[in-house]
């Protein structure tokens, strides 16, 4: 009974709760979107929307589609684990569970309760015979939930992309977005305006502005913001002396998307003594950009309190275990001629991506691998070669130290390789794959047993 009683426990455990990613994207089993990221007691809590592919009879056709919200958790930027769903439309009152509507939301603790916002179409109201976006409110005694939904929207916001923010003397503010960003002052129940909105002043006077995030740091308030500047959204920010602004303009924090994502939706934490910057771009989804995935990447200010523009990379943050199976394909550099990343297979993406080396000499490298302090006994590659091949799996650079040298047998389906450590280097290495080989050579990951 007690053995029954156990597996049961762990299949429930499975069905909610399940090891994403890591890297960028940092989630790449669903797709998400406009990340709010917190630290809750100790941990990296992120709450982003849920985009899902639309069908039939589901929401608006080629636009975003959403019908509930997940929550993810990590403790080191690399392993994320999935709470589940938290609120769905179907399951809020006011919410017109048809719309698919569930976008950017956010969450905020305040005495020890979890406020969760969130806008939607609301059944309950009426503009110009559409149900316009309300943002409402659910409440948890955990950042994972569950959350109970308020019966009603906040009275008296139309708006999208809710923001919380609580200064040091317990004010607590709402900023949304409706083509520009506004800005409430809370009640202290955290569910009521205990002031009328206000534009927020002094941003960019021309093209849509939304997202907005506010953070301070060091006295400074910064409002920060997608804005479209040009053509598509790109992250910009102000600094300010008072979180109801004014905020003077004073640059971008990330420009437009390289893949031509239109919109980008963001979070800044500073966690363990390092500020990242949480975004979003269509790396999942190359042919329609409102399937969106999660990307995180460090986030570093100048001495008057500016901030260096973020470019997004593939490798992210955080350092990987040489025991887990590694992405190399989420690189941190490749060899100038020869090397390229590919999706394993473009009718489904979520299987990620492969790295080919098609000749002698070309190399990918990944940073930031942790070897721990004891010399692995083999190294474990998962590749393709049809024509077979030879890697070399080195430190730091091309011509870095030898760990080992791994045979790629002759076979047209992914094989699972291995070959013994040769010399090992305690600690955090650069870790790098060439190929001494004429023939191309696909890996899918590697990992050091
Ligand atoms: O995810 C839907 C909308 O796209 C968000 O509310 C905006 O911020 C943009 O990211």
């Amino acid at each position: 009974m007690k053995k029954i009683k156990c597996f049961l426990f762990l299949v429930a455990l499975s069905l909610f709760t399940s090891q994403a990613f890591s890297q960028n994207p940092i989630i790449r089993d669903q797709f998400t979107a406009d990340p709010s990221a917190r630290v809750f007691n100790g941990r990296v809590y992120v709450y982003p929307s849920h985009d899902i592919l639309a069908k039939e009879g589901m929401g608006r056709p080629g636009w975003f589609c959403m019908a509930d919200y997940h929550v993810f958790s990590s403790e080191n930027l690399t392993e994320w684990t999935d709470h589940g769903v938290i609120v769905s439309q179907n399951k809020v009152n006011w919410v017109d569970s048809t719309s698919y509507s569930m976008w950017a939301p956010d969450c905020i603790e305040r005495n020890g309760k979890y406020y969760f916002y969130f806008p939607a179409n609301d059944i309950t109201r009426d503009f110009k015979g559409r149900k316009p976006f309300s943002i409402g409110v659910a409440i948890a005694e955990q950042p994972e939930g569950p959350y109970i939904p308020q019966p009603e929207a906040i009275e008296g916001i139309m708006g999208i992309d809710p923001n919380v923010f609580i200064d040091k003397d317990g004010q607590a503010y709402l900023y949304y977005s409706m083509g520009k960003i506004f800005v409430a002052r809370l009640k202290d129940n955290m569910l009521e305006l205990a002031s009328e909105p206000q534009e927020v002043k002094d941003l960019p006077e021309k093209g849509l502005k939304e997202g907005p995030w506010l953070f301070e740091r060091h006295g400074i308030y910064y409002m920060t913001y997608p804005h479209v500047e040009n053509k598509i959204e790109r992250l910009e920010y102000g600094m300010g002396d008072n979180p109801m602004g004014p905020f003077k303009f004073a640059g971008v924090i990330m420009d437009e998307s390289p893949v031509n994502c239109w919109t980008n939706h963001h979070s800044t934490i500073a966690y363990d003594g390092q500020w990242y910057l949480f975004y979003h771009q269509n790396a999942l989804s190359p042919k329609f950009d409102k399937n969106r995935s999660v990307c995180i990447d460090s986030l570093f200010f100048n001495e008057d309190g500016t901030i260096q523009k973020v470019v997004p990379t593939l490798r992210g943050v955080g350092i990987s275990k040489a025991s887990q199976q590694i992405e190399i394909d989420r690189y941190s550099a490749l060899s100038e001629t020869g090397a390229e990343v590919a999706f394993i297979d473009t009718l489904n993406t979520f299987l990620g991506w492969k790295t080919i080396l098609s000749s002698r000499n070309t190399w990918v490298r990944y940073d930031a691998v942790d070897f721990g302090s004891r010399k692995p006994k083999t190294v474990q590659v998962k590749v393709i070669a049809e024509k077979g091949g030879i890697l070399q799996i080195r430190l730091n650079s091309a011509n870095g130290p030898l760990l080992s040298q791994v045979k790629v047998p002759v076979s047209s389906a992914w094989n699972r390789v291995e070959a013994k450590v040769k010399k090992f280097n305690p600690g955090i290495h650069n870790l790098v794959i060439v190929s001494s080989d004429e023939n191309p050579v696909e890996i899918d990951w590697i990992s050091f047993k």
